[in-house]
């Protein structure tokens, strides 16, 4: 009986372990990986140069991802490689070792290393070369590295982005990439004044952005309806000023605590904070909040509806000036960026001459605690430092006027950029006050060229703000900027010769594999030839 039982076992075991070896051939890339072109991937933003060799590196249980061992001891590079193998393992289920070398790995595995002293690939730019045996990454900078990351993200099958395992396999394209961003400022702006918006929808958000190469947040963080970033000198700016929103729902406020997590969280995918107060104009919650800060001492009531222009802090008083260096104060310990946003847009119920005086006094403010200050294109109307950075939303004079004072540029065309416009008049989100903005509309424009007397030389980047009137939730957000964001991310970084709307609809269209995968609630327009399932040689 006891022998049957051994017979037995052996004959059960003999094919079980054929096929066990059966397997790990076929994953120890014996087999050649399957030929693909690297020229038909559907990278978004594209990439500046590019050539394909025809073949693939796969991805197995068995690679690992090696990173170069710092000569300073700094472990940045193990936490970028970190940061793949947390992106890759849930859609994979392979282990992904990350491990330091002081050399190239051998066949198999991922490389990522440090390669100073490329002056074209600058801040941002890196360098990949996919080969059958090995994946390479190189870049000046660890930030450069986590941009080509995204590269590698975006040339595997888009289920690589499930949160559950797949199939496979999991194959890139084999040939070389070098690429860099047009402009130093590619960023996106988040209103979570009119609603608010919690910690995990910012982190979200900042994922989103990430994956587009963008390198900038801002954050719309005070205005009528609502003050959102705890000001520990003047607390009722939070617990008053912060107690609602748009619609008249609950509000709520970061702590700095919380708000320390979120530029952490941003500064680990190489995205800058931008805080923004808006002044002298949109301060009801303030004004609300603290009567001494309004000129008759009587504070207002708080608001919640969505009309613009109607608020002002007083502008000749002391105790405002206080109050604004206390605030900067604060802030700027929280901002490691070196920038504050200091608003300054729509001030219709401040006199022009008493906007001028407070704008010049708080750049000072804001110099004073060791930023340079960006506002609204209205404040080229006051004697701007050249630090000083002014962002382009509706006036072409206002924005001629920076050129004129030296200060550049970061432009944010209504027409163009604004993510809360409606893509057409179905649109059940959103207003139209600037244009209807459908996708091809929000993709066809170059900064260099949009307002006369402006020219590249003179801009920092694009910025794409989304402000909340009408959008109360995460999948509205997404709604609203995806898919517009992908495009203004490329127009961002890709040079404007290499662009081309008929081109980059095919490329678009092939994301909604990705958007799905990442279960972003884009808006699937019409104009777009999308598709489900991957196809070819994505
Ligand atoms: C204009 S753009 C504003 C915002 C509004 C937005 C709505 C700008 C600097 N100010 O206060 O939310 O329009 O589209």
């Amino acid at each position: 009986m006891a022998s049957a039982m051994r017979n037995y076992q052996r004959t059960a075991l003999f094919p079980a372990l054929i096929f066990f070896f059966l397997m790990a051939m076929i994953s120890c890339t014996s087999e050649p990986p399957t030929p693909k072109d690297l020229s038909k991937e559907n990278l978004i933003p594209k990439p500046v140069s590019l050539t394909a060799t025809g073949s693939s590196f796969r991805l197995t249980e068995n690679t690992g991802i090696y990173v170069q061992t710092p000569s300073d001891g700094s472990n940045e590079l193990t936490q970028l490689g970190q940061y793949l193998a947390d992106l890759l393992k849930p859609a994979t289920g392979f282990p992904l070792p990350v491990n330091a070398t002081r050399e190239a790995p051998s066949a198999g595995n991922i490389y990522l290393a440090l390669s100073a002293g490329d002056a074209e690939l600058g801040e941002e730019g890196y360098e990949l070369e996919v080969t059958e045996s090995l994946v390479k990454l190189s870049a000046n900078t660890p930030a450069g590295l986590f941009r080509g990351l995204q590269t590698i993200r975006q040339l595997l099958p888009p289920a690589i982005e499930s949160k559950k395992v797949q199939p496979g396999p999991w194959e890139i394209a084999s040939g070389a990439i070098r690429d860099y961003p047009a402009y130093v400022h590619r960023g996106a702006m988040l209103d979570v004044s009119r609603h608010f918006f919690g910690v995990d929808d910012v982190k979200r958000y900042i994922d989103l952005l990430a994956f587009y190469k963008l390198n900038v947040l801002h954050l719309h963080l005070s205005d009528d309806q609502g003050w959102r970033i705890e000001i520990k000198s003047w607390p009722n700016l939070t617990a008053h000023g912060g107690s609602t929103e748009v619609g008249g729902g609950e509000g709520g406020y970061y702590t700095q605590e919380q708000y320390a997590d979120i530029v952490q969280y941003a500064q680990a995918r190489y995205i800058t904070l931008i805080p923004e107060i808006d002044m002298p104009g949109h301060t009801n919650a303030a004004l609300a909040s603290y009567a001494v800060l309004n000129c008759d001492g009587k504070a207002t009531e708080l608001y919640t509806g969505i009309e613009v222009g109607f608020s002002t802090l007083c502008t000749d008083k002391d105790t405002t000036y206080k109050f604004i260096d206390d605030v900067i104060r604060e802030l700027s310990a929280l901002t490691p960026g070196p920038y504050i946003h200091i608003g300054g847009d729509e001030s219709h119920v401040t006199r022009k001459d008493d906007y001028i005086y407070f704008i010049n006094k708080v750049q000072d403010i804001v110099r004073s605690h060791g930023k340079q200050m960006i506002g609204w294109d209205e404040i080229t109307l006051a004697s701007l430092n050249p630090g000083s950075v002014a962002q382009f939303w509706a006036n072409a004079d206002n924005a001629k006027a920076a050129v004129e004072q030296g200060v550049k540029l970061i432009m944010s065309p209504a027409k163009k950029t604004y993510l809360d416009m409606q893509y057409d008049s179905t649109t059940a989100l959103g207003l139209h006050w600037a244009a209807y903005v459908e996708v091809d509309s929000a993709y066809i424009w170059d900064p260099a060229t949009y307002v006369k007397g402006v020219s590249k030389e003179n801009i920092l980047g694009v910025e794409s703000p989304l402000w909340t009137e009408t959008i109360t939730n995460m999948d509205e957000i997404e709604y609203m900027a995806f898919p517009r964001l992908a495009g203004h991310a490329e127009i961002g970084w890709t040079p404007a010769a290499e662009r081309n709307w008929e081109e980059y609809k095919v490329r678009l269209g092939r994301h909604e594999a990705r958007f799905n995968a990442m279960r972003v609630a884009f808006y699937p327009s019409p104009l777009i030839p999308w598709e489900e399932e991957a196809s070819g040689d994505q």
